[in-house]
């Protein structure tokens, strides 16, 4: 006789635990609980870690696909081919240099504005062969990106029980929207030299981890993107199947730097300063960082999802009560990021606002 399996299928792995013992938050959002339990669990992750791994996002494979290929064929263009795109101002092609204020790491990247004309702008000097193929591609990608920070910006809203869940969807939703895509490559150790003439020199001394807090660093483990916070929204990242991503979570009141396991399938979802603004805290904005310590290159792309520059930035209403008084004054987008670049990548920018 043939017995039925019984067995239930499994949706999502267990991620493992982290090397301190906090298992990366993971919210799947086919799961069968419905929309109240799962806005319920966003909320969670964003509130106690800022961070949380999204699977069964529904989201199809093919856009992330055709990105990354357009991606990789740039990286691997020789350099003076690549600076044609750059420096970046702060959009465009960047290598090694960080912002303006003299932060480093070892990648190269892509720095473009969502916005389709900016895109078709850029793209002149990324894909001189046929710079609409790159537009079309990157096009597509922010497009499903968009709508799935949309949707976990929804549930959010929801989870936090606000009487307009859409209120930051329809923030990033907006034409004027500031949204950025980032593309970030790090080559292998090996590779490193490749990057441009004068960097065998620059590499001698330069991004070396000297001393680790958590996260088990190896000695020679090299800083591929220094520890910040994202300024925007919502950021959504994923990658190839490299590791390197750590995020500052808090673990029994203790702030512990977790490794976060490559998993190209899924996004990885961060709390942006903005939000943290705009919820009084609620939700918590994660530091996080990328060591590079493979000895195969990562490729990773974020999505910035940001509001227009004239938003104004200010605590939704029901956040706002007697026993979690007001946190943050007053202020727009643009005025956050005048501020933001004139300081540097690691600085807890949001605490400039704070009222008190
Ligand atoms: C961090 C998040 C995004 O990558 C980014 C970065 C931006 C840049 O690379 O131009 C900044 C950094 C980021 C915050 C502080 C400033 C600006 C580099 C830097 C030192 C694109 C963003 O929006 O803010």
């Amino acid at each position: 006789m043939v017995v039925p399996s019984t067995t239930p299928v499994v949706r999502q792995e267990t991620p493992p635990p982290s090397h301190d013992g906090i298992g990366i938050p993971t919210v799947d959002l086919s799961a069968p609980g419905g929309r109240g339990a799962l806005s319920r669990q966003v909320a969670r992750a964003c509130a106690q870690h800022g961070f949380f791994r999204a699977v069964n996002h529904g989201v199809a494979p093919g856009p992330a696909a055709r990105l990354d290929a357009a991606a990789r064929t740039f990286f691997a263009l020789a350099p003076h081919n690549k600076q044609r795109a750059g420096p970046p101002s702060p959009l465009g092609y960047g290598c090694r240099s960080i912002g303006f204020n003299g932060d480093a790491g070892e990648l190269e990247y892509l720095l473009l504005h969502a916005n389709p004309a900016a895109v078709a702008h850029r793209a002149r000097s990324i894909d001189t062969d046929d710079p609409s193929r790159f537009s079309n591609v990157v096009n597509e990608y922010v497009g499903a990106m968009r709508q799935l920070a949309c949707e976990i910006l929804d549930l959010l809203g929801e989870g936090l029980g606000l009487k307009d869940p859409r209120s930051f969807s329809r923030l990033i939703a907006d034409t004027d929207s500031d949204s950025l895509l980032r593309i970030n490559h790090y080559p292998p150790p090996c590779a490193i030299h490749k990057l441009d003439h004068d960097s065998q020199c620059r590499m001698k001394n330069s991004f070396r981890i000297v001393a680790g807090n958590g996260a088990n660093q190896s000695a020679g483990a090299r800083i591929g993107f220094g520890e910040h916070s994202d300024p925007q929204i919502l950021s959504l990242l994923r990658s190839n199947d490299v590791d390197g991503l750590q995020v500052l979570l808090n673990s029994d009141g203790r702030e512990v730097w977790v490794q976060v396991p490559a998993d190209p399938s899924a996004f990885f979802v961060n709390v942006g300063d903005l939000l943290q603004a705009f919820t009084n805290g609620k939700v918590i904005s994660v530091r996080h960082r990328v060591i590079a310590s493979s000895s195969r290159a990562r490729l990773s792309t974020i999505y910035f999802a940001a509001p227009p520059l004239h938003a104004r930035i200010l605590a939704l209403p029901e956040t706002v009560t007697a026993n979690s008084p007001r946190q943050y004054r007053p202020f727009t987008w643009a005025e956050y990021k005048k501020t933001m670049y004139s300081l540097r990548l690691s600085h807890s920018r949001l605490n400039l606002f704070h009222i008190g």
